[in-house]
């Protein structure tokens, strides 16, 4: 049997834009109200998918959400034609008029957490969508992507979908963003390594002060129960709070995992060295790999900005790995000097890609979070919707279905012209065809 790691980036909306939503986030906070191009931010993802297929990678996609969402405005009380309700949002309520409109379904590292089936005590890959309870415009998601989810990974006999944890902070649960796994090939049994910001039933336990901490050990604790998760397969880590306050609002802005690789920031985690012999412990026979990134060389200022550790960490032959990295790490010198250097050193790291991603980058997606990692073996990926899966083809029809129906400016007066709202459901109706998911959106139903 063959084993992929196979990832499903998330499609960019065409309500992409710069609403500062998401307190915590450096660069949604420091971009807000600027002019965004949704049609320029869905070729960048595209091409971010096309270069991995071509280096020879499988990848996936999948659907953005409906937006704006017209259910949250009506159920705080604006009503009347759809026309109405986002006029009478727009100067009564404007916020949740932005939150109605946010992309964000396009970070499908937040999407879900996935556990492949050589984890599972079913032998089942499971799939969580996240609650994203912390962020009002997040929170919207988890209903659609369950649908998107189900429509792509369609086969009970191979895969097993649950319902989002209770939708409260207590379970604030933001997904594969703090999830990573290692192992040694693909296929076989990992350690899943959840990443959690706070314990929600003991205050007494250090947690953030300045931003939220989204992601609590009990939701954590939830997933691994779920998903049928033994002691020996899950291992619970704390996030230094310290580094939440200066701006990693998920872990995958500090941290990233593939196979018998961990690559992370100094500043991390609480308790480092205990849990990584507690990663080696559980994983004796695989020859582990501990990248650790010193502050003295990249500051945690300068891994939040570049996003070094949102990077895709790919396996190559020889069980060599490259990374996918943002643009934005050439460009700051210190992590630059870094990655030459690591490059000259005898890791597994061996190579970097780099990819123009910056209209997500704006809103504080990087590489990483703008895909949802499945490992898979040969035949769970033949029982994957396979209009999904990207090839030339799809490339090519995806990016005519963005020339036709994506604007290149959306500014926030754009979003009160209520011709957006019908704009986005043809553009959406065309792309449940394409990729032949069926009726995943409100508007459909
Ligand atoms: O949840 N930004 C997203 C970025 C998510 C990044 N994902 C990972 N790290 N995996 C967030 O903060 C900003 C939207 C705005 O301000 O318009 C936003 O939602």
């Amino acid at each position: 049997m063959k084993h992929f790691e196979v990832n499903f980036d998330g499609l960019v909306g065409p309500t992409h834009n710069y609403a500062g939503l998401s307190f915590g986030n450096v660069a949604s906070q420091h971009n807000a109200k600027q002019v965004a191009n949704p049609q320029q931010a869905a070729k960048q993802g595209l091409d971010k998918m096309k270069a991995l297929a071509d280096l020879g990678f499988k990848q996936g996609v999948l659907a953005p959400q409906q937006r704006p969402d017209l259910q949250l405005l009506r159920r705080i009380g604006f009503s009347g034609s759809d026309a109405k309700v986002i006029s009478q949002a727009a100067s009564a309520a404007p916020d949740a008029l932005l939150a109605a409109y946010s992309a964000s379904s396009m970070w499908t590292a937040n999407a879900a957490t996935v556990s492949p089936s050589a984890d599972t005590t079913d032998g089942k890959v499971h799939f969580t969508p996240a609650n994203l309870t912390n962020k009002l415009h997040r929170s919207l998601e988890p209903q659609v992507t369950g649908n998107i989810l189900r429509a792509v990974f369609n086969d009970s006999k191979y895969f097993a979908h649950h319902q989002h944890l209770p939708e409260n902070d207590y379970y604030g649960d933001e997904g594969a963003a703090n999830h990573t796994r290692l192992c040694g090939q693909y296929g076989d049994a990992g350690l899943e390594l959840f990443v959690y910001g706070r314990s929600a039933a003991d205050a007494s336990q250090p947690a953030p002060t300045r931003y939220p901490a989204r992601q609590t050990l009990e939701a954590s604790q939830a997933i691994a129960r779920l998903h049928g998760l033994s002691e020996d397969t899950a291992l619970f880590i704390q996030q230094n709070p310290q580094v939440i306050d200066k701006g990693v609002f998920h872990n995958d802005v500090i941290a990233v995992g593939n196979r018998n690789v961990l690559f992370y920031h100094q500043e991390a985690f609480l308790d480092t060295e205990k849990q990584l012999a507690r990663m080696r412990q559980a994983l004796p026979d695989v020859d582990l790999h501990f990248i650790e990134v010193p502050a003295a060389q990249v500051s945690v200022e300068d891994a939040v900005t570049s996003y070094l550790f949102n990077t895709q960490l790919v396996s190559l032959a020889d069980n060599k790995m490259a990374l996918i990295a943002p643009t934005d790490c050439q460009e700051n010198p210190a992590v630059a000097a870094y990655l030459s250097d690591l490059l000259s050193q005898d890791t597994p790291i061996q190579d970097v890609h780099y990819m123009d991603v910056k209209q997500s980058m704006r809103n504080g997606g990087g590489p990483a979070c703008l895909r949802l990692r499945v490992a898979l073996t040969d035949q769970e990926l033949s029982a994957v919707n396979p209009y999904t899966l990207l090839d030339n083809e799809l490339y090519t029809t995806l990016n005519q279905w963005v020339d036709k129906h994506y604007r290149d400016r959306l500014s926030f007066d754009d979003l009160k012209d209520p011709q957006l709202v019908t704009e986005v459901c043809t553009a959406l109706d065309e792309l449940t065809r394409i990729l032949n998911i069926g009726s995943v959106y409100p508007f459909q139903q």
